[in-house]
């Protein structure tokens, strides 16, 4: 059998040197659960692993050390090359242990991949992020004591412990989120922790010939395709647009069956024939899914439990794609999206100056983190995993570093993008300007008119949005309720009435 998803998709490991409760695991994530447990001399580690049938790969183990992965690698051959000819590593996990051996922490600064980790030594743990922090990683340490876990929720129940280094997470006193690219090196006894950052984006601007920067960004992309493909058929979130599209379009050059491909709409709006035509020019077995806007809005409770983001409109994002992810179907689908593109490459900032639009890039490099944006849970509620080529390591450090010139030029935006697409695709794809997918499918609008329709003015709407998403972190994160059991009208009947009983002024002061 082909393995289609990661070993792990995601874990909740409690490191213990006096013994201690261990938690309930709670995860959005639809997966089977297989638990570890191993004794040293000195602590206990409890693993939860969220898996879909083979967990073994998920952990491995030498000289005294456990490392637990969730999530892939995408750059193994490389790494082989680092290690002794003898040594072939059976599982990611395996890889990066042996990488530990040799490296120590600094073997994360070697990855390119979608994981979160944590490695057990004697007195000793050790939390990693990918570079984008694209599986986000939690934890919680004091004393004789370190928790991590995949989801904020999984450590809702966690004694408060000592301040580490990271974002706290909202109501969940001694929680922190590990930020993107990082390596928390945490000295058990004490809790005691040293930080190390192993990516941060791109600063400075690279000055490419037409043809170097096109030819960067297509074998940089198709790679990252690849190795996100394997051996298997992939399903590509397609809207249509040219994020997408290049995704579906390299996935299906490299596959000798028809990829799959699906695209999502509502009964008030759709992309539906702009994705079409790609579907018919790959010749991708394609889909369309309608959801009613009503079950659309009854999903915002699902999409702030899998994505535990307080962003109202990276929430409107979100929100189409995780009703899609819940009506796909199927068991295990390896998930493809054009999610992220627009972030490198400056595309949501529709204006011809190249100033904004590196201000954008830089604003837009600078506060991804924690926002969760790309999250495997997302998909993971319907027992998918997805995955985002645009934010492979390699794609990102191309896209970020071209001096903007290149991303906007004729008239065009994510021009190097297009330009490296021109034979892949129709023309109509290349130059087709497109609506985010919040509009695309009319979420922000219809999210809009159910607050007006309990009564917030418009000028009041964004704040209104802000609360809604705040009150269900609260009840499905905070609270450990399930989103079934949270109904978006209700919350938002709260938030409205909350609004026109406080004065403007009050309501002012209260931005966080
Ligand atoms: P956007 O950049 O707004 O197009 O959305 C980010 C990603 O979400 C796209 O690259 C697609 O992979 C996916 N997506 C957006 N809209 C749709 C849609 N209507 N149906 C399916 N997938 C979509
Ligand atoms: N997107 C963007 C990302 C949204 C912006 N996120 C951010 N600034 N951190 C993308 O796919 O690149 C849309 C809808 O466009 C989501
Ligand atoms: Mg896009």
């Amino acid at each position: 059998m082909v393995q289609t998803l990661p070993a792990a998709v995601g874990f909740l490991a409690e490191i213990h040197q006096d013994g201690g409760r261990p938690l309930e695991p709670v995860f959005a994530s639809l997966a089977s659960r297989a638990t570890l447990k191993e004794r040293t001399a000195d602590q206990s580690l409890c693993t939860v692993l969220l898996h879909s049938g083979a967990p073994d790969g998920a952990h491995a183990h030498a000289q005294g050390r456990t490392l637990v992965l969730a999530g892939e690698l995408y750059n193994q051959e490389e790494l082989l090359g680092l290690l002794p000819g003898s040594t072939v590593p059976g599982s990611d996990a395996a890889l990066v242990l042996a990488l530990f051996d040799v490296y120590d922490v600094h073997a994360f600064r070697l990855l390119n991949g979608r994981f979160a980790a944590l490695l057990a030594a004697p007195g000793r743990a050790v939390l990693a992020t990918d570079h984008a922090g694209s599986l986000p990683l939690y934890a919680s340490a004091a004393p004789g004591r370190v928790l991590a876990a995949t989801e904020a929720k999984a450590l809702r129940t966690a004694p408060a412990g000592r301040s580490l280094a990271g974002r706290p997470v909202r109501r969940l006193p001694g929680t922190h989120q590990v930020p993107a690219g990082t390596v928390l090196d945490v000295e058990v006894a004490t809790g005691h922790c040293v930080t190390h950052r192993t990516w941060a984006p791109p600063q400075a601007r690279r000055i490419m010939r037409e043809e170097e920067a096109v030819e960067a960004v297509r074998r940089a992309l198709a790679d990252a395709v690849r190795v996100r493909t394997g051996r298997d058929t992939p399903l590509v979130v397609l809207s249509g647009g040219i994020d997408s599209s290049s995704v579906a379009a390299l996935a299906a050059r490299r596959s000798a069956a028809p990829v799959d491909t699906v695209s999502m709409g509502t009964d008030e709006a759709d992309e539906f024939p702009q994705a079409r035509v790609v579907a018919r020019h790959i010749g991708s077995a394609h889909r369309e899914i309608t959801i009613p806007t009503a079950e659309l809005l009854r999903r915002l409770p699902h999409t702030v439990w899998a994505a535990e983001c307080l962003d109202p409109d990276v929430v409107e994002y979100l929100l189409p794609l995780t009703a899609l992810y819940l009506r796909v179907g199927g068991t295990g689908r390896r998930i493809l999206t054009g999610y992220g593109a627009d972030i490198p490459l400056g595309g949501m900032h529709r204006e011809d100056r190249l100033p904004a639009l590196d201000t954008a890039v830089c604003h837009d490099m600078d506060t991804f983190d924690g926002l969760n944006e790309m999250t495997p849970v997302l998909s993971g509620v319907g027992g998918h995993w997805s995955t985002h080529p645009y934010w492979d390591r390699d794609v990102l450090d191309v896209l970020v570093s071209l001096e903007a010139g290149l991303k906007r030029r004729y008239g065009q935006d994510k021009w190097v993008l297009r330009a490296a697409m021109g034979d892949v695709l129709p023309h109509e794809v290349v130059v087709r300007p497109k609506l985010g997918v919040h509009e695309g499918s009319g979420t922000t609008s219809s999210f809009t008119r159910l607050l007006t329709d309990a009564g917030v003015p418009p000028d009041r709407v964004h704040r209104a949005k802000h609360l809604v998403v705040r009150e269900l972190f609260d009840q499905v994160v905070v609270d450990g309720r399930h989103p079934d059991d949270v109904a978006t009208d209700a919350v938002v009947e709260l938030v409205a009435g909350r609004l026109a009983s406080l004065p403007r002024p009050v309501l002012d002061e209260r931005r966080t």
